[in-house]
């Protein structure tokens, strides 16, 4: 098969009202990985951001998707859509990423080089070389705070549990279960990683610098760290029912090799 048809990576983006970002966003991705494809679920914004979706993919009718939902059903189902698609169009690799540009796109193709040695790459303030710029001292702390509450109940080795720039080899998402998951915001994003260490598979952390929004509002709400805080307990009253989901497959299966060589076919840095 030749390299152009194997469908190796997919950016899902999440958007509620970002026309402001998700143009520049986009055009950031693929200056850093332009080989990726991207889809964008998009939940009803009034501020016409799936148009300017829809307008972009007249040029890349094939690398540019637009999934298109009633209202805001919030960032985990988005995921999960997302994600659910992905699985059945055959990717390889999945990426997690924000439209506001908290997440930076030069980073991608660093993290996607590490899948070849972790199946899941978390894109990570908390560790060396890692941090936030220009956050609100009352933000970081419930972030430090969460992830921090979150890894001591849950007995993670994890330090950034709760954000939200993650890479995922196929297989992973594949075994968790996804059509289980009920969370949303922060919890989802514990959840997943929950799921996948429970699973077996090794979490790799890469440092980033983590930037305030550029443009628009946050859509995050006390509700949403509220339901972080009491839904690890729901997670580790699972783990000690011993009903996590999922089996760490022993040996590399086809997908990952396929992945890993795809991966290695691309030029660098990837
Ligand atoms: N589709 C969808 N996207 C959402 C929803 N809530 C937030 N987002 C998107 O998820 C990303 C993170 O949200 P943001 O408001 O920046 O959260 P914060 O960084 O924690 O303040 C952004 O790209 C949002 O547009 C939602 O209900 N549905
Ligand atoms: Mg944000």
């Amino acid at each position: 098969m030749p390299a152009s048809s194997v469908k190796s990576c997919l950016v899902v983006i999440p958007t509620y009202n970002e026309a402001q970002n998700i143009v520049p966003i986009i055009r950031d991705i693929w200056a850093h990985v332009p080989h990726v494809h991207i889809l964008v679920v998009d939940d009803n914004s009034q501020d016409g951001t799936a148009q300017l979706v829809r307008e972009m993919q007249i040029e890349h009718t094939t690398q540019l998707h637009l999934m298109e939902r009633s209202g805001k059903l919030g960032l985990g189902t988005a995921y999960i859509a997302g994600f659910t698609w992905a699985l059945e169009e055959g990717y390889l690799a999945l990426v997690e990423i924000d439209a506001d540009f908290s997440h930076p796109p030069s980073e991608l193709p660093h993290m996607l080089a590490k899948l070849n040695v972790a199946p899941v790459v978390i894109g990570s303030r908390y560790v060396e070389g890692g941090g936030t710029e220009n956050w609100h001292p009352l933000r970081k702390l419930i972030s430090l705070a969460g992830s921090f509450y979150a890894r001591t109940i849950l007995g993670m080795k994890v330090r950034d549990l709760t954000g939200g720039y993650n890479v995922w080899r196929a297989e992973v998402l594949r075994s968790i279960g996804l059509e289980s998951v009920r969370s949303e915001g922060y919890s989802f994003q514990i959840e997943l990683k929950f799921r996948a260490g429970r699973a077996g598979y090794r979490l790799l952390e890469h440092p980033i610098l983590f930037s305030e929004r550029r443009e628009g509002q946050s859509k995050m709400s006390g509700r949403i760290v509220l339901e972080a805080f009491y839904r690890v307990w729901g997670l580790r009253w699972q783990q000690r029912r011993g009903k996590a989901r999922g089996h760490r497959q022993e040996s590399e299966d086809k997908e990952a090799e396929t992945l890993q060589r795809h991966l290695a076919e691309r030029s660098s840095p990837i």
